[in-house]
């Protein structure tokens, strides 16, 4: 008999249910009127006295964990059912998939790019750690330029006229050097600065400088290509203006406006009042960059341009502190999710 008993405790340890009906028809086997357990009690008529107290407990303790075992059961059936586990399908792709974000300034760089390249321009880069000579020798920057100076540029060794490029230009000194006319390039990076970092400055910014050298280029071959950017950058309303202005290695020069985005020339807070929103600065190169350069400024004339990316990406995103840029917190950069 208690062996019987020790057998049918095991068995019920074992007991598995996967869905309501088969729990019941456990309950039914085991616990019901005419259940194992209740058939225990006709063999325990035949129990010697003696034995009748030592057997009896250890029918109550088999019934209770049988009860316990089958709300064990019932209570993990409820869960699986409550979570959908049932349903949990391991395979699936979570949605919305969790892939990362390109940076504001890739997004804006390669709109870039893309504009310039259907125009038949190329991409050249170049070292950021540079020499003087292409920095600013062959930009005809005079020995004095205040550009020259610790205060303005980052030396790694001065004596040795190495420092951080602080414009893109250098690259396209390197093109001429290696290529002659016709040239058309043109060259995103990085370039620094030595400047006090707060919101409107940092120590570092992105350029995209473009370059065109040929026969017979002309001051309207550039103002066409500007608009046309300015046009696809922005809208295909927008306007532009060329305000003069002095750069050491175009003549002439100018400062370029595009109508204002926002007021579309009436005058809001965005362009102060003006209408007009500065982007970028442009010019036919000067014939001593062409000539310091190893280019025939007799035979070819050139025009190129210079912009911040920086500058494009907060007209286009209203950015309001140029450190957001280079900071890489996650909350500013998963706004920016357009292609590209
Ligand atoms: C600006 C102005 C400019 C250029 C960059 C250039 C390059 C060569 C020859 C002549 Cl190789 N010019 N680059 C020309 C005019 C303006 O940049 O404000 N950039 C942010």
């Amino acid at each position: 008999m208690l062996s019987k008993i020790q057998g049918l405790l095991e068995e019920i340890k074992g007991l598995q249910a996967a869905s309501a009906q088969e729990l019941e028809e456990l309950r039914i086997k085991y616990l019901s009127k005419k259940g194992r357990v209740n058939d225990l009690m006709a063999d325990f008529r035949n129990v010697p006295n003696e034995q009748k107290r030592e057997i009896g407990m250890k029918i109550n303790e088999l019934k209770t964990a049988a009860q316990d075992k089958l709300n064990a059961l019932r209570q993990a059936l409820a869960v699986r059912e409550d979570d959908g586990l049932d349903a949990l399908d391991l395979t699936r792709t979570p949605y919305p998939a969790p892939i990362g974000t390109r940076h504001p300034l890739t997004i804006v760089r390669n709109r870039i790019i893309n504009i310039f390249s259907r125009m038949g321009f190329t991409l050249a880069d170049g070292p950021e750690v540079e020499d003087d000579w292409h920095v600013f020798g062959a930009m005809n920057f005079a020995d004095d330029h205040p550009a020259r100076d610790m205060q303005d540029t980052f030396f790694t060794d001065q004596n040795a006229g190495i420092l951080l490029r602080t414009h893109t230009s250098s690259v396209q000194s390197r093109v001429m050097e290696q290529v002659q006319p016709p040239i058309r390039v043109i060259c995103p990076g990085r370039v620094y600065r030595n400047e006090a970092i707060s919101a409107r400055a940092h120590c570092f910014f992105h350029q995209v400088e473009g370059l065109y050298i040929d026969e017979n280029v002309g001051f309207t071959d550039l103002k066409q290509v500007m608009l046309t950017f300015a046009r696809e950058m922005f809208s295909p309303e927008t306007e532009i203006r060329l305000r003069p202005s002095y750069f050491p290695f175009t003549e002439p020069s100018a400062e370029m406006d595009i109508s204002c985005q926002i007021c579309h020339g009436d005058g809001c807070s965005l362009c102060k009042g003006t209408g007009w929103l500065e982007i970028l600065g442009c010019g036919m190169v000067h014939p001593n960059v062409l000539k310091l350069n190893g280019i025939d400024p007799e035979k070819y004339k050139g025009y190129a341009f210079g912009m911040g990316v920086e500058r494009i990406a907060n007209l286009l995103y209203r950015v309001r502190d140029l450190r957001l840029f280079s900071e890489n917190d996650v909350r500013f950069l998963e706004q920016f999710t357009t292609a590209y």
